[in-house]
C-alpha cells in the first residue's frame, strides 16, 4: 500500500490539527447516527495523539468503547476531475468512517493505514464533513487479544495480555490525497547484488491497461542510472552503492503511467535502497557479511500525546541510538508509523518489523498482568477467528512496510504460547503466509522464557530463533552468579537444538533512575549496568549469537500493577530521554564494536 506523495501528478494535505472529539463509553452514538450532526459537547482535540492521558480525567486515561472525531474539511476546487482520497494512517484499534452521512471505510487493526475513494461523495470547492469511530476495545478476536471484564466496582475495564498501556485514538496524520483517476496502485520492489552490480526487480500495478508504465532509477545526486518499460521488470545498476547498516543509500525509483502520444498520466515516486538479507546457518547476513544487532525493543510512547507519531522523539530517539553506537532496534510490539521506516531507510538503522501479535498467552498474562487464568488456544479465546486477524495484520504489515530496506526480519508475534499442539497448528499457517507474502526477507518471533527449546514446538518453522531472557530479574533477581549460569545453559542448549541465528530481543532489569546502590541491587542504577554486562559476557562465548536488543530503550507506560511503578522502568533511558548509568556503559561497548 503505498504512502501518499506529492509528485508532479499527485498532491496531499494533512488533515491533523484539532477536531471535535467526543467519548462515548455508553455506545450512543452509533445507534443515533452522530455522523449526522455535530457532535455532543465542545471538546476538541489533537490529531495525532492517543486521547487517553490529554484531559486529565480518569474517564478519558481509563476509557473503553468508542470515541468520536470529526472535522470539516475543503476539497480544493483544483482537484475536480482527480481521485480524492481519505486516508488514515492509523485508527487504534478499530474505526469506522463517515464522509457526511455516508459510511466510507471500516478497519479493524490499529497500527496499519486504511483508505477510501471518496471522489464521489465530495464535491471540489465545498467542505465535507468526515466522521471516525474509534474504539479501543481489544477481545479475544482482536491483533492483539483482550477482553472486556466488568468490575466488582460497577465498571468495565480492559484487560490485555500484554504489559503496555492501551493507549487509543487516532495515533497518525490522516490525509487527504489526489491522484489522476488511471494511477499507479502499488510498487513492489525487491533487490540483489552481484559484486558491483545491483538488480532492482519492479512490479507495478495500475489497474488500468491504457497506460504504459516506464521506471527510471536515479541515484542520490539525481543522476539516471538504469530505465524500463512495462509494469514489471529487473534494473542492473553498475558500480552499485549498496543500502548498508550505517549508510542509508538510497535510489529513487521514478514510476511514470504514460497514456497515448506518450503523455504523463501518473508519477510516484519510491526509495530504493540495494541490498540483501540471508540467513546463513547461525549467520545472518546483510549483503553477505555478517551482522550482529546492537539496540533495543523500543515503543511508541511519550507523556501526554501517548502512542502518537512525533518527528521530534523520532529524530531525538536516532541521535540517542547512534550515540550509544547502536545500529537497530524493533517495533515491538506493532508496526511503528511509516515516517520512522522512512528515517530508519536514510538512517541506516536496520529494523526488525512487528506485527502487533503481542500476548498470544494468556497464561503468562495471567500471572504477570493480572487477567483470569485462560487456556491461550481454546473455541472460547484465541481461535479460528483471532487467526484470520492475525493473517490479516500480517498482510497489512507486508503490504505496507515490503519496500523499506531498513526492514530485514519479520517478527510475526512476541512471547506467543508455542509449546501445545494447537500453537503448531495456529502458527504453522502464518509463517507459511509470511513467506508466500514476502520471499525475500527471514522471519521469526519472540521466544518468551518459558518456552526453551526442549519444549517449543513453533521454532522450527522460523529462520531466526529470537530469545526475551529475564535472567537477573524475573528468574534468580540479585543473584548474578545463578542467573549467568541458567543463560550460559540456555543458549547451549539452542545452539546444541538448531543450526540457527540466536537474536536476544529482549533482557534487562526494572530500574529507577537515581537509586543507587554500593552492593547493586535490583531496581539501582549499578544492578541494570550489570544484568547488561553479563549477558554481554555470556553473548561473546557464542558465535551464534548474531544480536543484542535491550528491553528497552526507555522507560513507557503500562496498566497500573504492583509490578510496576510509574510503569514499565526498564529503559536505559527514562521517559523523558534522560540516560540512566547502563547508557554509559552500553556506550563504551557499542562504540568500540566494528
Ligand atoms: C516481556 C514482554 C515485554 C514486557 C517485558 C517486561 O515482551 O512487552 O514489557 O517482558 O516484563 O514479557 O518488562
Amino acid at each position: 500500500m503505498l504512502r501518499p506523495r506529492e509528485t508532479a501528478t499527485r498532491e496531499r494535505k494533512a488533515l491533523d490539527g484539532l477536531w471535535r472529539f467526543a467519548l462515548d463509553a455508553e455506545g450512543h452514538g452509533r445507534p443515533a447516527e452522530w455522523w449526522k450532526q455535530e457532535l455532543p459537547g465542545m471538546q476538541e482535540i489533537p490529531v495525532p495523539a492517543s486521547f487517553n492521558d490529554l484531559f486529565g480525567t480518569a474517564e478519558a486515561h481509563d476509557h473503553v468503547g468508542d470515541a468520536w472525531y470529526q472535522t470539516v474539511i475543503r476539497i480544493p476546487e483544483r482537484w475536480r476531475g482527480e481521485r480524492i482520497v481519505l486516508r488514515f494512517d492509523a485508527a487504534t484499534h478499530s474505526a469506522v468512517v463517515w464522509v457526511g452521512e455516508r459510511q466510507v471505510v471500516e478497519h479493524e487493526g490499529g497500527y496499519t493505514p486504511f483508505e477510501a475513494d471518496i471522489t464521489n461523495l465530495v464535491e471540489p470547492g465545498f467542505e465535507a464533513r468526515i466522521t471516525a469511530v474509534v474504539s479501543n476495545v481489544l477481545t479475544w478476536h482482536t491483533i492483539p487479544p483482550g477482553y472486556v471484564a466488568e468490575t466488582a466496582g460497577g465498571g468495565r475495564r480492559q484487560q490485555v495480555f500484554h504489559d503496555f498501556f492501551n493507549y487509543a485514538g487516532l495515533h497518525r496524520t490522516v490525509w487527504l490525497y489526489r491522484t489522476p483517476t488511471s494511477f499507479v496502485q502499488d510498487v513492489t520492489v525487491t533487490t540483489d547484488l552481484d559484486g558491483s552490480t545491483g538488480t532492482v526487480r519492479y512490479e507495478v500495478e495500475t489497474g488500468s491497461e491504457d497506460v504504459e508504465v516506464a521506471v527510471t532509477l536515479r541515484d542520490a545526486e539525481g543522476g539516471e542510472v538504469a530505465g524500463a518499460r512495462g509494469a514489471t521488470g529487473e534494473l542492473e545498476v553498475e558500480d552499485v552503492r549498496p543500502w548498508r547498516p550505517g549508510e542509508g543509500y538510497l535510489y529513487d525509483l521514478s514510476v511514470e503511467l504514460r497514456g497515448d502520444g506518450d503523455t504523463l498520466v501518473d508519477t510516484y515516486s519510491l526509495p530504493v535502497g540495494i541490498r540483501t538479507v540471508r540467513v546463513e546457518g547461525a549467520r545472518f547476513l546483510i549483503n553477505d557479511e555478517p551482522f550482529y544487532f546492537r539496540g533495543f525493543g523500543k515503543h511508541e510512547d511519550a507523556a501526554v500525546r501517548g502512542k502518537a507519531h512525533d518527528n521530534a522523539f523520532m529524530v531525538h530517539d536516532f541521535a540517542l541510538l547512534d550515540w550509544l553506537g547502536a545500529n537497530s532496534f524493533r517495533t515491538s510490539h506493532y508496526p511503528y508509523a511509516e515516517e520512522v521506516l522512512e528515517y530508519a531507510d536514510r538512517r541506516g538503522i536496520v529494523v526488525i518489523d512487528e506485527a502487533p501479535a503481542v500476548g498470544i498467552n494468556s497464561g503468562l498474562a495471567a500471572g504477570a498482568f493480572g487477567a483470569e487464568p485462560h487456556t491461550t488456544f481454546s473455541e472460547d479465546t484465541i481461535n479460528a477467528v483471532t487467526q484470520d486477524a492475525h493473517r490479516r495484520a500480517i498482510r497489512e504489515l507486508v503490504a505496507r512496510d515490503k519496500n523499506h530496506p531498513c526492514v530485514v526480519l519479520w517478527s510475526i508475534a512476541n512471547e506467543p504460547e508455542s509449546v501445545t499442539p494447537e500453537a503448531r497448528a495456529y502458527f504453522e499457517p502464518l509463517a507459511g503466509e509470511t513467506r508466500r507474502l514476502d520471499p525475500t526477507r527471514p522471519i521469526g518471533f519472540a521466544n518468551v522464557m518459558t518456552s526453551t527449546p526442549d519444549v517449543d514446538v513453533i521454532t522450527d518453522l522460523f529462520d531466526v530463533v529470537m530469545l526475551n531472557r529475564y535472567y537477573g530479574w524475573y528468574v534468580s533477581p540479585g543473584d548474578l552468579a545463578s542467573a549467568e549460569a541458567a543463560l550460559d545453559a540456555e543458549i547451549s542448549s539452542w545452539v546444541a537444538a538448531y543450526d540457527k541465528p540466536i537474536l536476544f530481543t529482549e533482557y534487562g532489569a526494572d530500574t529507577y533512575p537515581g537509586v543507587h546502590d554500593i552492593v547493586p541491587s535490583p531496581w539501582s542504577e549499578e544492578y541494570q549496568a550489570e544484568v547488561l554486562s553479563m549477558f554481554h559476557r555470556v553473548f561473546d562465548r557464542f558465535d551464534a549469537v548474531v544480536g543484542e536488543q535491550i528491553w528497552n530503550f526507555a522507560d513507557f507506560a503500562t496498566a497500573p500493577g504492583v509490578m510496576r511503578v510509574d510503569g514499565n522502568k526498564k529503559g536505559v533511558f527514562t521517559r523523558e530521554r534522560r540516560p540512566k548509568s547502563a547508557a554509559y556503559a552500553l556506550r563504551r561497548r557499542w562504540r568500540t564494536q566494528p
